[in-house]
């Protein structure tokens, strides 16, 4: 019987599944990796174990990874585990896939009826002493930030009864607290939202549980000091599609974007919607916001179109690749009018950037200036004549953002080399904002393995400071989270221990 992962473009080449966990102890390094980088660099794969059961599959389906590097003294360890989601427990036991489309239940075998469908593959984020490898349609999956074992899907000791959770939570930096939030929060189709505050301690206290004006994807959201953002998108969903056996999404460029506000200490009815235009409604990830007077000021990154060809538009229309690019907006929200919409300026319309958008999270919700951000830099010659596959999304540059003067400032890893989303690392915990470190991966197309690049933040033209080089390489990324060792104690040069068992969702470790 032939089992093999071809005919999925993202299953071949640089990106057949890797299929395997690594523990690399003293990676190679070229250049200095700085002193003060000390602490664990995490990320989200997506790596399929099993070729995808159902011909809509997605990408976004695919198996959660977690890979991390740990820094210290100018050394670098790395490990990889996959995620033991009852999925891949399931899976592994049936030797085969047994889920099939992305978020859609009627295309899986009856063999995974009941099952989650978690797939924990968008963000690893470590809080109250737990990692939490995340997936927007499931509660977290909970792992040990040392092993990376994994120990159970989480409900935060019963307290959370909503059945998704975000990849995107936001930890306050001031008050150490998480805010989270669930959508579809009651089931598939569900317009239920929760908003969920948690204790510095992983404490989940307090849940507002509200309805959304219309069901679509809420992949990011944002908060201030005062208020939680939330943003409804035009990737909408129908018992229809899901019946039909389709993906669980459809773009509809008629659909217009509603934003709704809350004070963080307030209650469902103090949730005010506010409508915007359709293209506004292609939010995927905000960099920043901040409650100014009355007025809420949200920093983000918007498409006037479908954001991505894995999910297809509901007229069946082709895929719009200028729709799919994303400015850099300022979102005016002005609380003390009782106008229902908001004021739009655009600070960056840019070259192609990606949405992948990242700061100096010490300054989430106050006044900032910095964002670091992923995108395609036609400046940056690939050298396609050593490249050995073809580039995939051709992602090959960050770009520091100023978003009080507007001007730029750009990073390549190299003419071969296509990045992941950045990280980034403060020189010393009392830095002022944006002195210190972007880290994340990079893929060399020619000797087909991945790299952590590491660039000092404020010399991006300088070029890397500091790769680790693996001999191998490394699935897609979705995002990666960076845990200073302050945060998150660890001994380096200890073999943490790996008990090598399938950990199923029953396990629970105290
Ligand atoms: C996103 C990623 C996802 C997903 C939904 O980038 C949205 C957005 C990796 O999975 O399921
Ligand atoms: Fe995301």
């Amino acid at each position: 019987m032939t089992f093999d992962f071809s005919g999925d473009p993202f299953t071949t080449g640089f990106w057949a599944p890797t299929r395997f966990e690594a523990d690399l102890h003293d990676c190679e390094i070229e250049g200095d990796i700085p002193e003060g980088i000390d602490g664990t660099f995490y990320r989200a794969a997506v790596d399929r174990r099993y070729p995808p059961r159902h011909p809509l599959d997605i990408p976004y389906n695919a198996d959660g990874a977690i890979d991390m590097f740990r820094i210290r003294g100018g050394r670098c360890d790395f490990r990889s585990r996959y995620v033991r989601t009852p999925r891949y427990v399931a899976e592994r036991k049936a030797r085969r896939a047994l889920f099939g489309a992305y978020r859609n239940r009627s295309t899986n075998d009856p063999a995974a009826a009941g099952l989650s469908m978690n797939t924990a593959n968008t963000t690893p984020i470590v809080f109250g002493g737990n990692l939490l490898a995340l997936k927007e349609s499931s509660p977290p999956m909970r792992l040990d930030p040392h092993t990376l074992e994994t120990f159970e899907e989480y409900d935060f000791d019963g307290r959370m009864t909503a059945e998704s959770f975000t990849a995107h939570p936001k930890i306050d930096p001031l008050t150490g607290e998480m805010l989270a939030f669930s959508y579809e929060a009651r089931g598939d189709l569900s317009d239920d939202l929760a908003i969920h505050f948690l204790a510095p301690d992983g404490t989940l206290e307090r849940t507002v549980w509200v309805k959304a004006p219309v069901v679509s994807m809420m992949h990011d959201w944002a908060i201030t000091d005062r208020h939680v953002v939330l943003p409804t998108t035009g990737m909408v969903t129908s018992r229809e599609r899901l019946e039909a056996g389709q993906n669980h999404w459809a773009y509809d460029p008629r659909v217009p974007a509603y934003v709704g506000i809350m004070p963080r200490d307030g209650e469902a009815k103090d949730m005010r919607w506010f409508k915007g235009p359709p293209d506004r409604a292609m939010l995927i990830h905000t960099t920043n916001a901040r409650t100014v007077g009355d007025k809420v000021i949200v920093d983000t990154p918007v498409a006037r179109g479908n954001f991505n060809p894995q999910f297809p538009n509901l007229d069946g229309g082709s895929f719009d690749h200028e729709a799919r690019k994303n400015t850099i907006r300022r979102w005016t929200f002005d609380l003390a009018s009782s106008s229902d919409t908001w004021q739009e300026e655009i600070l960056f319309q840019g070259v192609t950037p990606t949405s992948f958008t990242r700061m100096d999270d010490r300054f989430l919700t106050q006044d900032f200036r910095w964002s670091f951000n992923l995108l395609h830099d036609p400046a940056f010659a690939f050298d396609n004549a050593r490249t050995r596959v073809p580039m995939r999304g051709n992602w090959n540059a960050w770009y520091r953002f100023d978003h009080q003067g507007g001007s730029i400032d750009k990073f390549s890893a190299g003419p071969t080399h296509e990045l992941f989303e950045a990280q980034f690392v403060p020189r010393r915990a009392d830095a002022p904002e944006g002195d210190g470190w972007l880290i994340g991966v990079a893929n060399d197309y020619a000797e087909m393995t991945s790299e952590l690049v590491i660039a000092d933040a404020q010399y991006l033209a300088d070029g890397p400071v500091a790769r680790v080089k693996l001999p191998f390489r490394l699935h897609m990324q979705v995002h990666g989270w960076w845990v200073p060792a302050h945060v998150l104690p660890f001994e380096f040069g200890r073999d943490y221990d790996y008990h090598g068992a399938d950990y199923g969702p029953e396990t629970r470790i105290p």
